[in-house]
């Protein structure tokens, strides 16, 4: 491949970063612009400009008139209406998305793994198995390793199993996964897509454009029906489907035993027990059917998977348990940023008997249709304990079903919670929103959750 000369990055975030750095490993001459100024993106430009990348920072204008770019590298997160949005469909040259970019330098095999909910979890637990079973992989994309940083160190792999989200695609062209899964799609994102979720299930559908055939794409049985995803699925061979119920037609399935496992010629063998997964929450076993299938796909039999699959751990955010005070379970699951991942963590959580939940919810609303939430919520939840920009509209929503209150932090949500729990409740942040109105990222604001609970119960 002949090396671009002038590669443009936009955005200087994890992915902006990683795509200077390759760019600079490919002797480019390299420009990043930014929309921002602040102390993040000022210590990340110092450190470029030290070895002669051209860093503007504050940029605003939607049109470059410098020395024309022979390739640009979009950020996942900036958007197609945005300043810098417009400006890279005003490009005369090639645009790439960080992932593509990266993609396009990658010397291994991929696995990819995308989805509303689970996609990190299961990532991580697909290359956590796969490291048991003996092979050399490496985590990245949307999980938080950008793919160009990847990419540099893909040489000595076996496999990049690879997060990829929506925004993600949108900018791909020649990404071309070994195998990849679409674990469910659930309304998240909207207000990026103007058709709204045929939009988000189109790009999601981009991730196997590549694939010259089904039998390599894994997906749970109602994404191998949506209309998006059926019309962009390569002719030839049938996807491998996998579901939490014994459906007849799954490959990869639980049966009514409990028990994981895999049909081949009409004749079902048992891989593992859902109680022997440290995982729990049936959309955990989902997770799991749907690393075996990739694994298998890889090459991998199931059999070598089970040491890691009883292994792995579930990551901090995630239904993390914070405490366990006077009979009150609190439990961190500040990666819930989407109505779906709220049902999911009331369904896994819930104690008998009903209404037994304190739901901490509340954040930056990404256009999103929170009527998943109506049959959870009067079911599950005693009150509601709303925080953010969506507080107000929440309780508009949701008030005539259970009793919601509105707090202009999440330490003064904790504390009215703490109060009201009493023993055999369960305290839960699962926000169903982004955090960026209040905090930094879901991490920054499950840390401020865990912290708070611990400074009110003493631990
Ligand atoms: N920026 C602009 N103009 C804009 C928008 C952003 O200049 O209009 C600048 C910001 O000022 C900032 C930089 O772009 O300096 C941020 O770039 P980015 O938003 O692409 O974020 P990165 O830090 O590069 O992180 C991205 C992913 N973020 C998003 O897609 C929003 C990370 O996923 C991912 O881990 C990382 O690349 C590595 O691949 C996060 C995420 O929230 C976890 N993803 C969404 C999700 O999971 O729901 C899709």
């Amino acid at each position: 491949m002949q090396t671009p000369q002038h590669i443009l990055v936009l955005g200087l975030g994890v992915s902006g970063v990683a795509a200077a750095e390759l760019a600079l490993q490919l002797r480019a001459r390299v420009t990043v612009l930014d929309a921002a100024s602040g102390a993040r993106q000022q210590e990340r430009a110092e450190s470029l400009r030290n070895r002669s990348v051209d860093v503007r920072l504050g940029w605003n204008q939607d049109a470059w008139s410098g020395d024309p770019p022979t390739l640009a590298v979009l950020s996942p997160g900036i958007p197609p209406g945005s300043v810098l949005g417009r400006l890279a469909a005003g490009l005369a040259c090639p645009v790439a998305g960080e992932l593509e970019f990266g993609f396009r330098h990658v010397a291994c095999p991929v696995l990819a793994i995308t989805g509303t909910n689970g996609k990190t979890t299961t990532t991580e637990l697909l290359a956590a198995c796969l490291k048991q079973a003996g092979k050399r992989v490496m985590a990245a994309g949307n999980i938080g390793v950008p793919l160009c940083e990847a990419a540099r160190k893909s040489g000595q792999l076996d496999f990049l199993v690879v997060e990829v989200s929506s925004f993600q695609l949108e900018t791909c062209e020649r990404f071309a996964p070994l195998a990849a899964a679409v674990l469910n799609i659930t309304p998240d994102h909207l207000d990026r897509y103007e058709t709204g979720m045929a939009g988000y299930a189109a790009a999601k559908a981009r991730l196997f454009r590549n694939m010259p055939d089904a039998g390599k794409i894994v997906l749970r049985g109602d994404v191998a029906v949506m209309p998006e995803i059926r019309t962009a699925l390569p002719a030839a061979g049938t996807p491998v489907l996998f579901s939490s119920t014994d459906d007849l037609w799954s490959a990869y399935f639980l049966a009514a035993d409990g028990m994981l496992c895999r049909r081949a010629g009409g004749q079902a063998s048992p891989i593992i027990h859902r109680d022997r997964l440290r995982l729990k929450g049936l959309h955990n076993v989902e997770n799991a059917l749907a690393v075996i299938a990739l694994a298998e796909l890889a090459g991998v039999p199931a059999s070598a998977l089970v040491p890691g699959l009883e292994s792995f751990a579930p990551s901090p955010h995630r239904l993390e348990l914070v405490a366990a005070a006077n009979g009150v379970r609190y439990i961190n699951d500040s990666k819930a940023t989407n109505p779906d991942a709220v049902v999911r963590a009331l369904e896994t959580v819930a104690p008998p008997p009903p209404g037994r939940i304190l739901l901490i919810a509340g954040g930056l609303d990404k256009g999103m249709d929170f009527s998943l939430l109506t049959r959870a919520l009067p079911l599950h939840v005693r009150e509601i304990f709303l925080i953010g920009k969506s507080r107000e509209s929440l309780a508009n929503l949701w008030r005539g079903m259970v009793y919601c209150q509105q707090f202009s932090s999440l330490e003064a949500a904790v504390d009215v919670a703490v109060e009201h729990a009493a023993p055999g409740d369960v305290v839960l942040l699962s926000p169903g929103c982004a955090s960026m109105d209040m905090f930094a990222n879901y991490a920054e604001r499950g840390d401020s959750f865990r912290r708070a609970v611990k400074r009110r119960v003493g631990e």
